[in-house]
């Protein structure tokens, strides 16, 4: 991927460290630069999940579906679970665009356990939440230890150095003010909704196509499986709870927070990111 990946200006990357909004900005994104080629109701999101509307392009590699990528027609949107610093030159040096979403780290570990948990068909077979919680506050977690924050430092910086071409967007925002931020996304991917769509409440019904509520009980995500990851992932798996922040405080101490909390900000000191 590294040396093959040809980028195109149109190109669009959707960047996040795992179980930080990925399905849900995959069918925000999506969602946004497909919604006037057919009515909201007769959108491919009710029959596709939204990880086989946007595929994640290191996996594409890893499975020899390079030339699938290299098929999809422009404007291109695919993800990927990389670090800045890892991904190819051919990004990072093109004009195309990024959308990095991220998410307190602390209700990614409670996500990425339960996650885990389903993969391996129960919590006997995997480490209880404070074994977890141990190891992912070590720095053990795939995609690189959450501890050194190089994963979301990195968009962070860039996205302040280049706004225009890197969209730094957190969960919890979206959670809070769905609509400011899906126009927040159409503006940055460079097809800001009109007037009229405004007026028509356009803005509102990609934001519920888009929901978890809606997303969940589609069939297509209830029994379904990506192409990517077969049978070994079911659809059903990226979607849990979702519709509020802070499931942490059900899974963790005061103390636990705080010393997750502490160890985060002293890494952020000086970047102008916050939990
Ligand atoms: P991935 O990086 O492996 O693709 P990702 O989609 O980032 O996973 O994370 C899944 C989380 O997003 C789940 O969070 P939870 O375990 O805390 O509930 C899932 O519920 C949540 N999620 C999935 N779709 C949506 C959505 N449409 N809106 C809000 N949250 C969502």
């Amino acid at each position: 991927m590294q040396q093959c990946l040809k980028t195109r200006p149109t190109d669009i990357f959707l960047a996040s460290f795992p179980k930080s909004g990925t399905t849900w900005l995959k069918a925000m994104i999506f969602a946004t630069l497909t919604r006037t080629n057919r009515s909201i109701d007769q959108h491919p999101l009710h029959t596709h999940n939204p990880h086989q509307c946007v595929m994640f392009m290191d996996v594409g590699f890893a499975t020899g579906r390079s030339q699938i990528i290299e098929n999809i027609p422009s404007p291109r949107v695919m993800s990927t679970h990389l670090p800045y610093f890892l991904l190819p030159d051919s990004i990072t040096e093109s004009n195309c665009r990024i959308v990095y979403v991220w998410r307190d780290p602390k209700d990614v570990l409670v996500s990425m356990w339960y996650f885990v948990q389903k993969i391996l068909g129960g919590a006997d077979k995997i480490a209880t939440f404070d074994q977890y919680y141990k190891n992912f506050y070590e720095g053990l977690n795939s995609f690189g230890p959450i501890r050194n924050h190089v994963h979301v430092l990195g968009y962070w910086e860039e996205s302040k150095r280049r706004p225009e071409k890197i969209l730094f967007l957190k969960y919890e925002n979206i959670l809070q003010e769905p609509v400011k931020c899906a126009k927040q996304l159409a503006h940055f991917l460079g097809c800001p909704y009109s007037e009229a769509e405004e007026n028509q409440g356009v803005v509102e019904q990609i934001v519920e196509l888009c929901s978890i509520k809606m997303l969940k009980d589609l069939n297509v995500n209830k029994d379904g499986y990506p192409v990517t990851t077969g049978e070994y992932i079911s659809n059903a798996y990226y979607f849990r709870k979702g519709d509020e922040a802070g499931d942490w405080k059900s899974h963790m101490t005061q103390e636990m927070a705080e010393r997750f909390d502490t160890m985060i900000e002293e890494k952020f000191k000086g970047s102008g990111l916050h939990i």
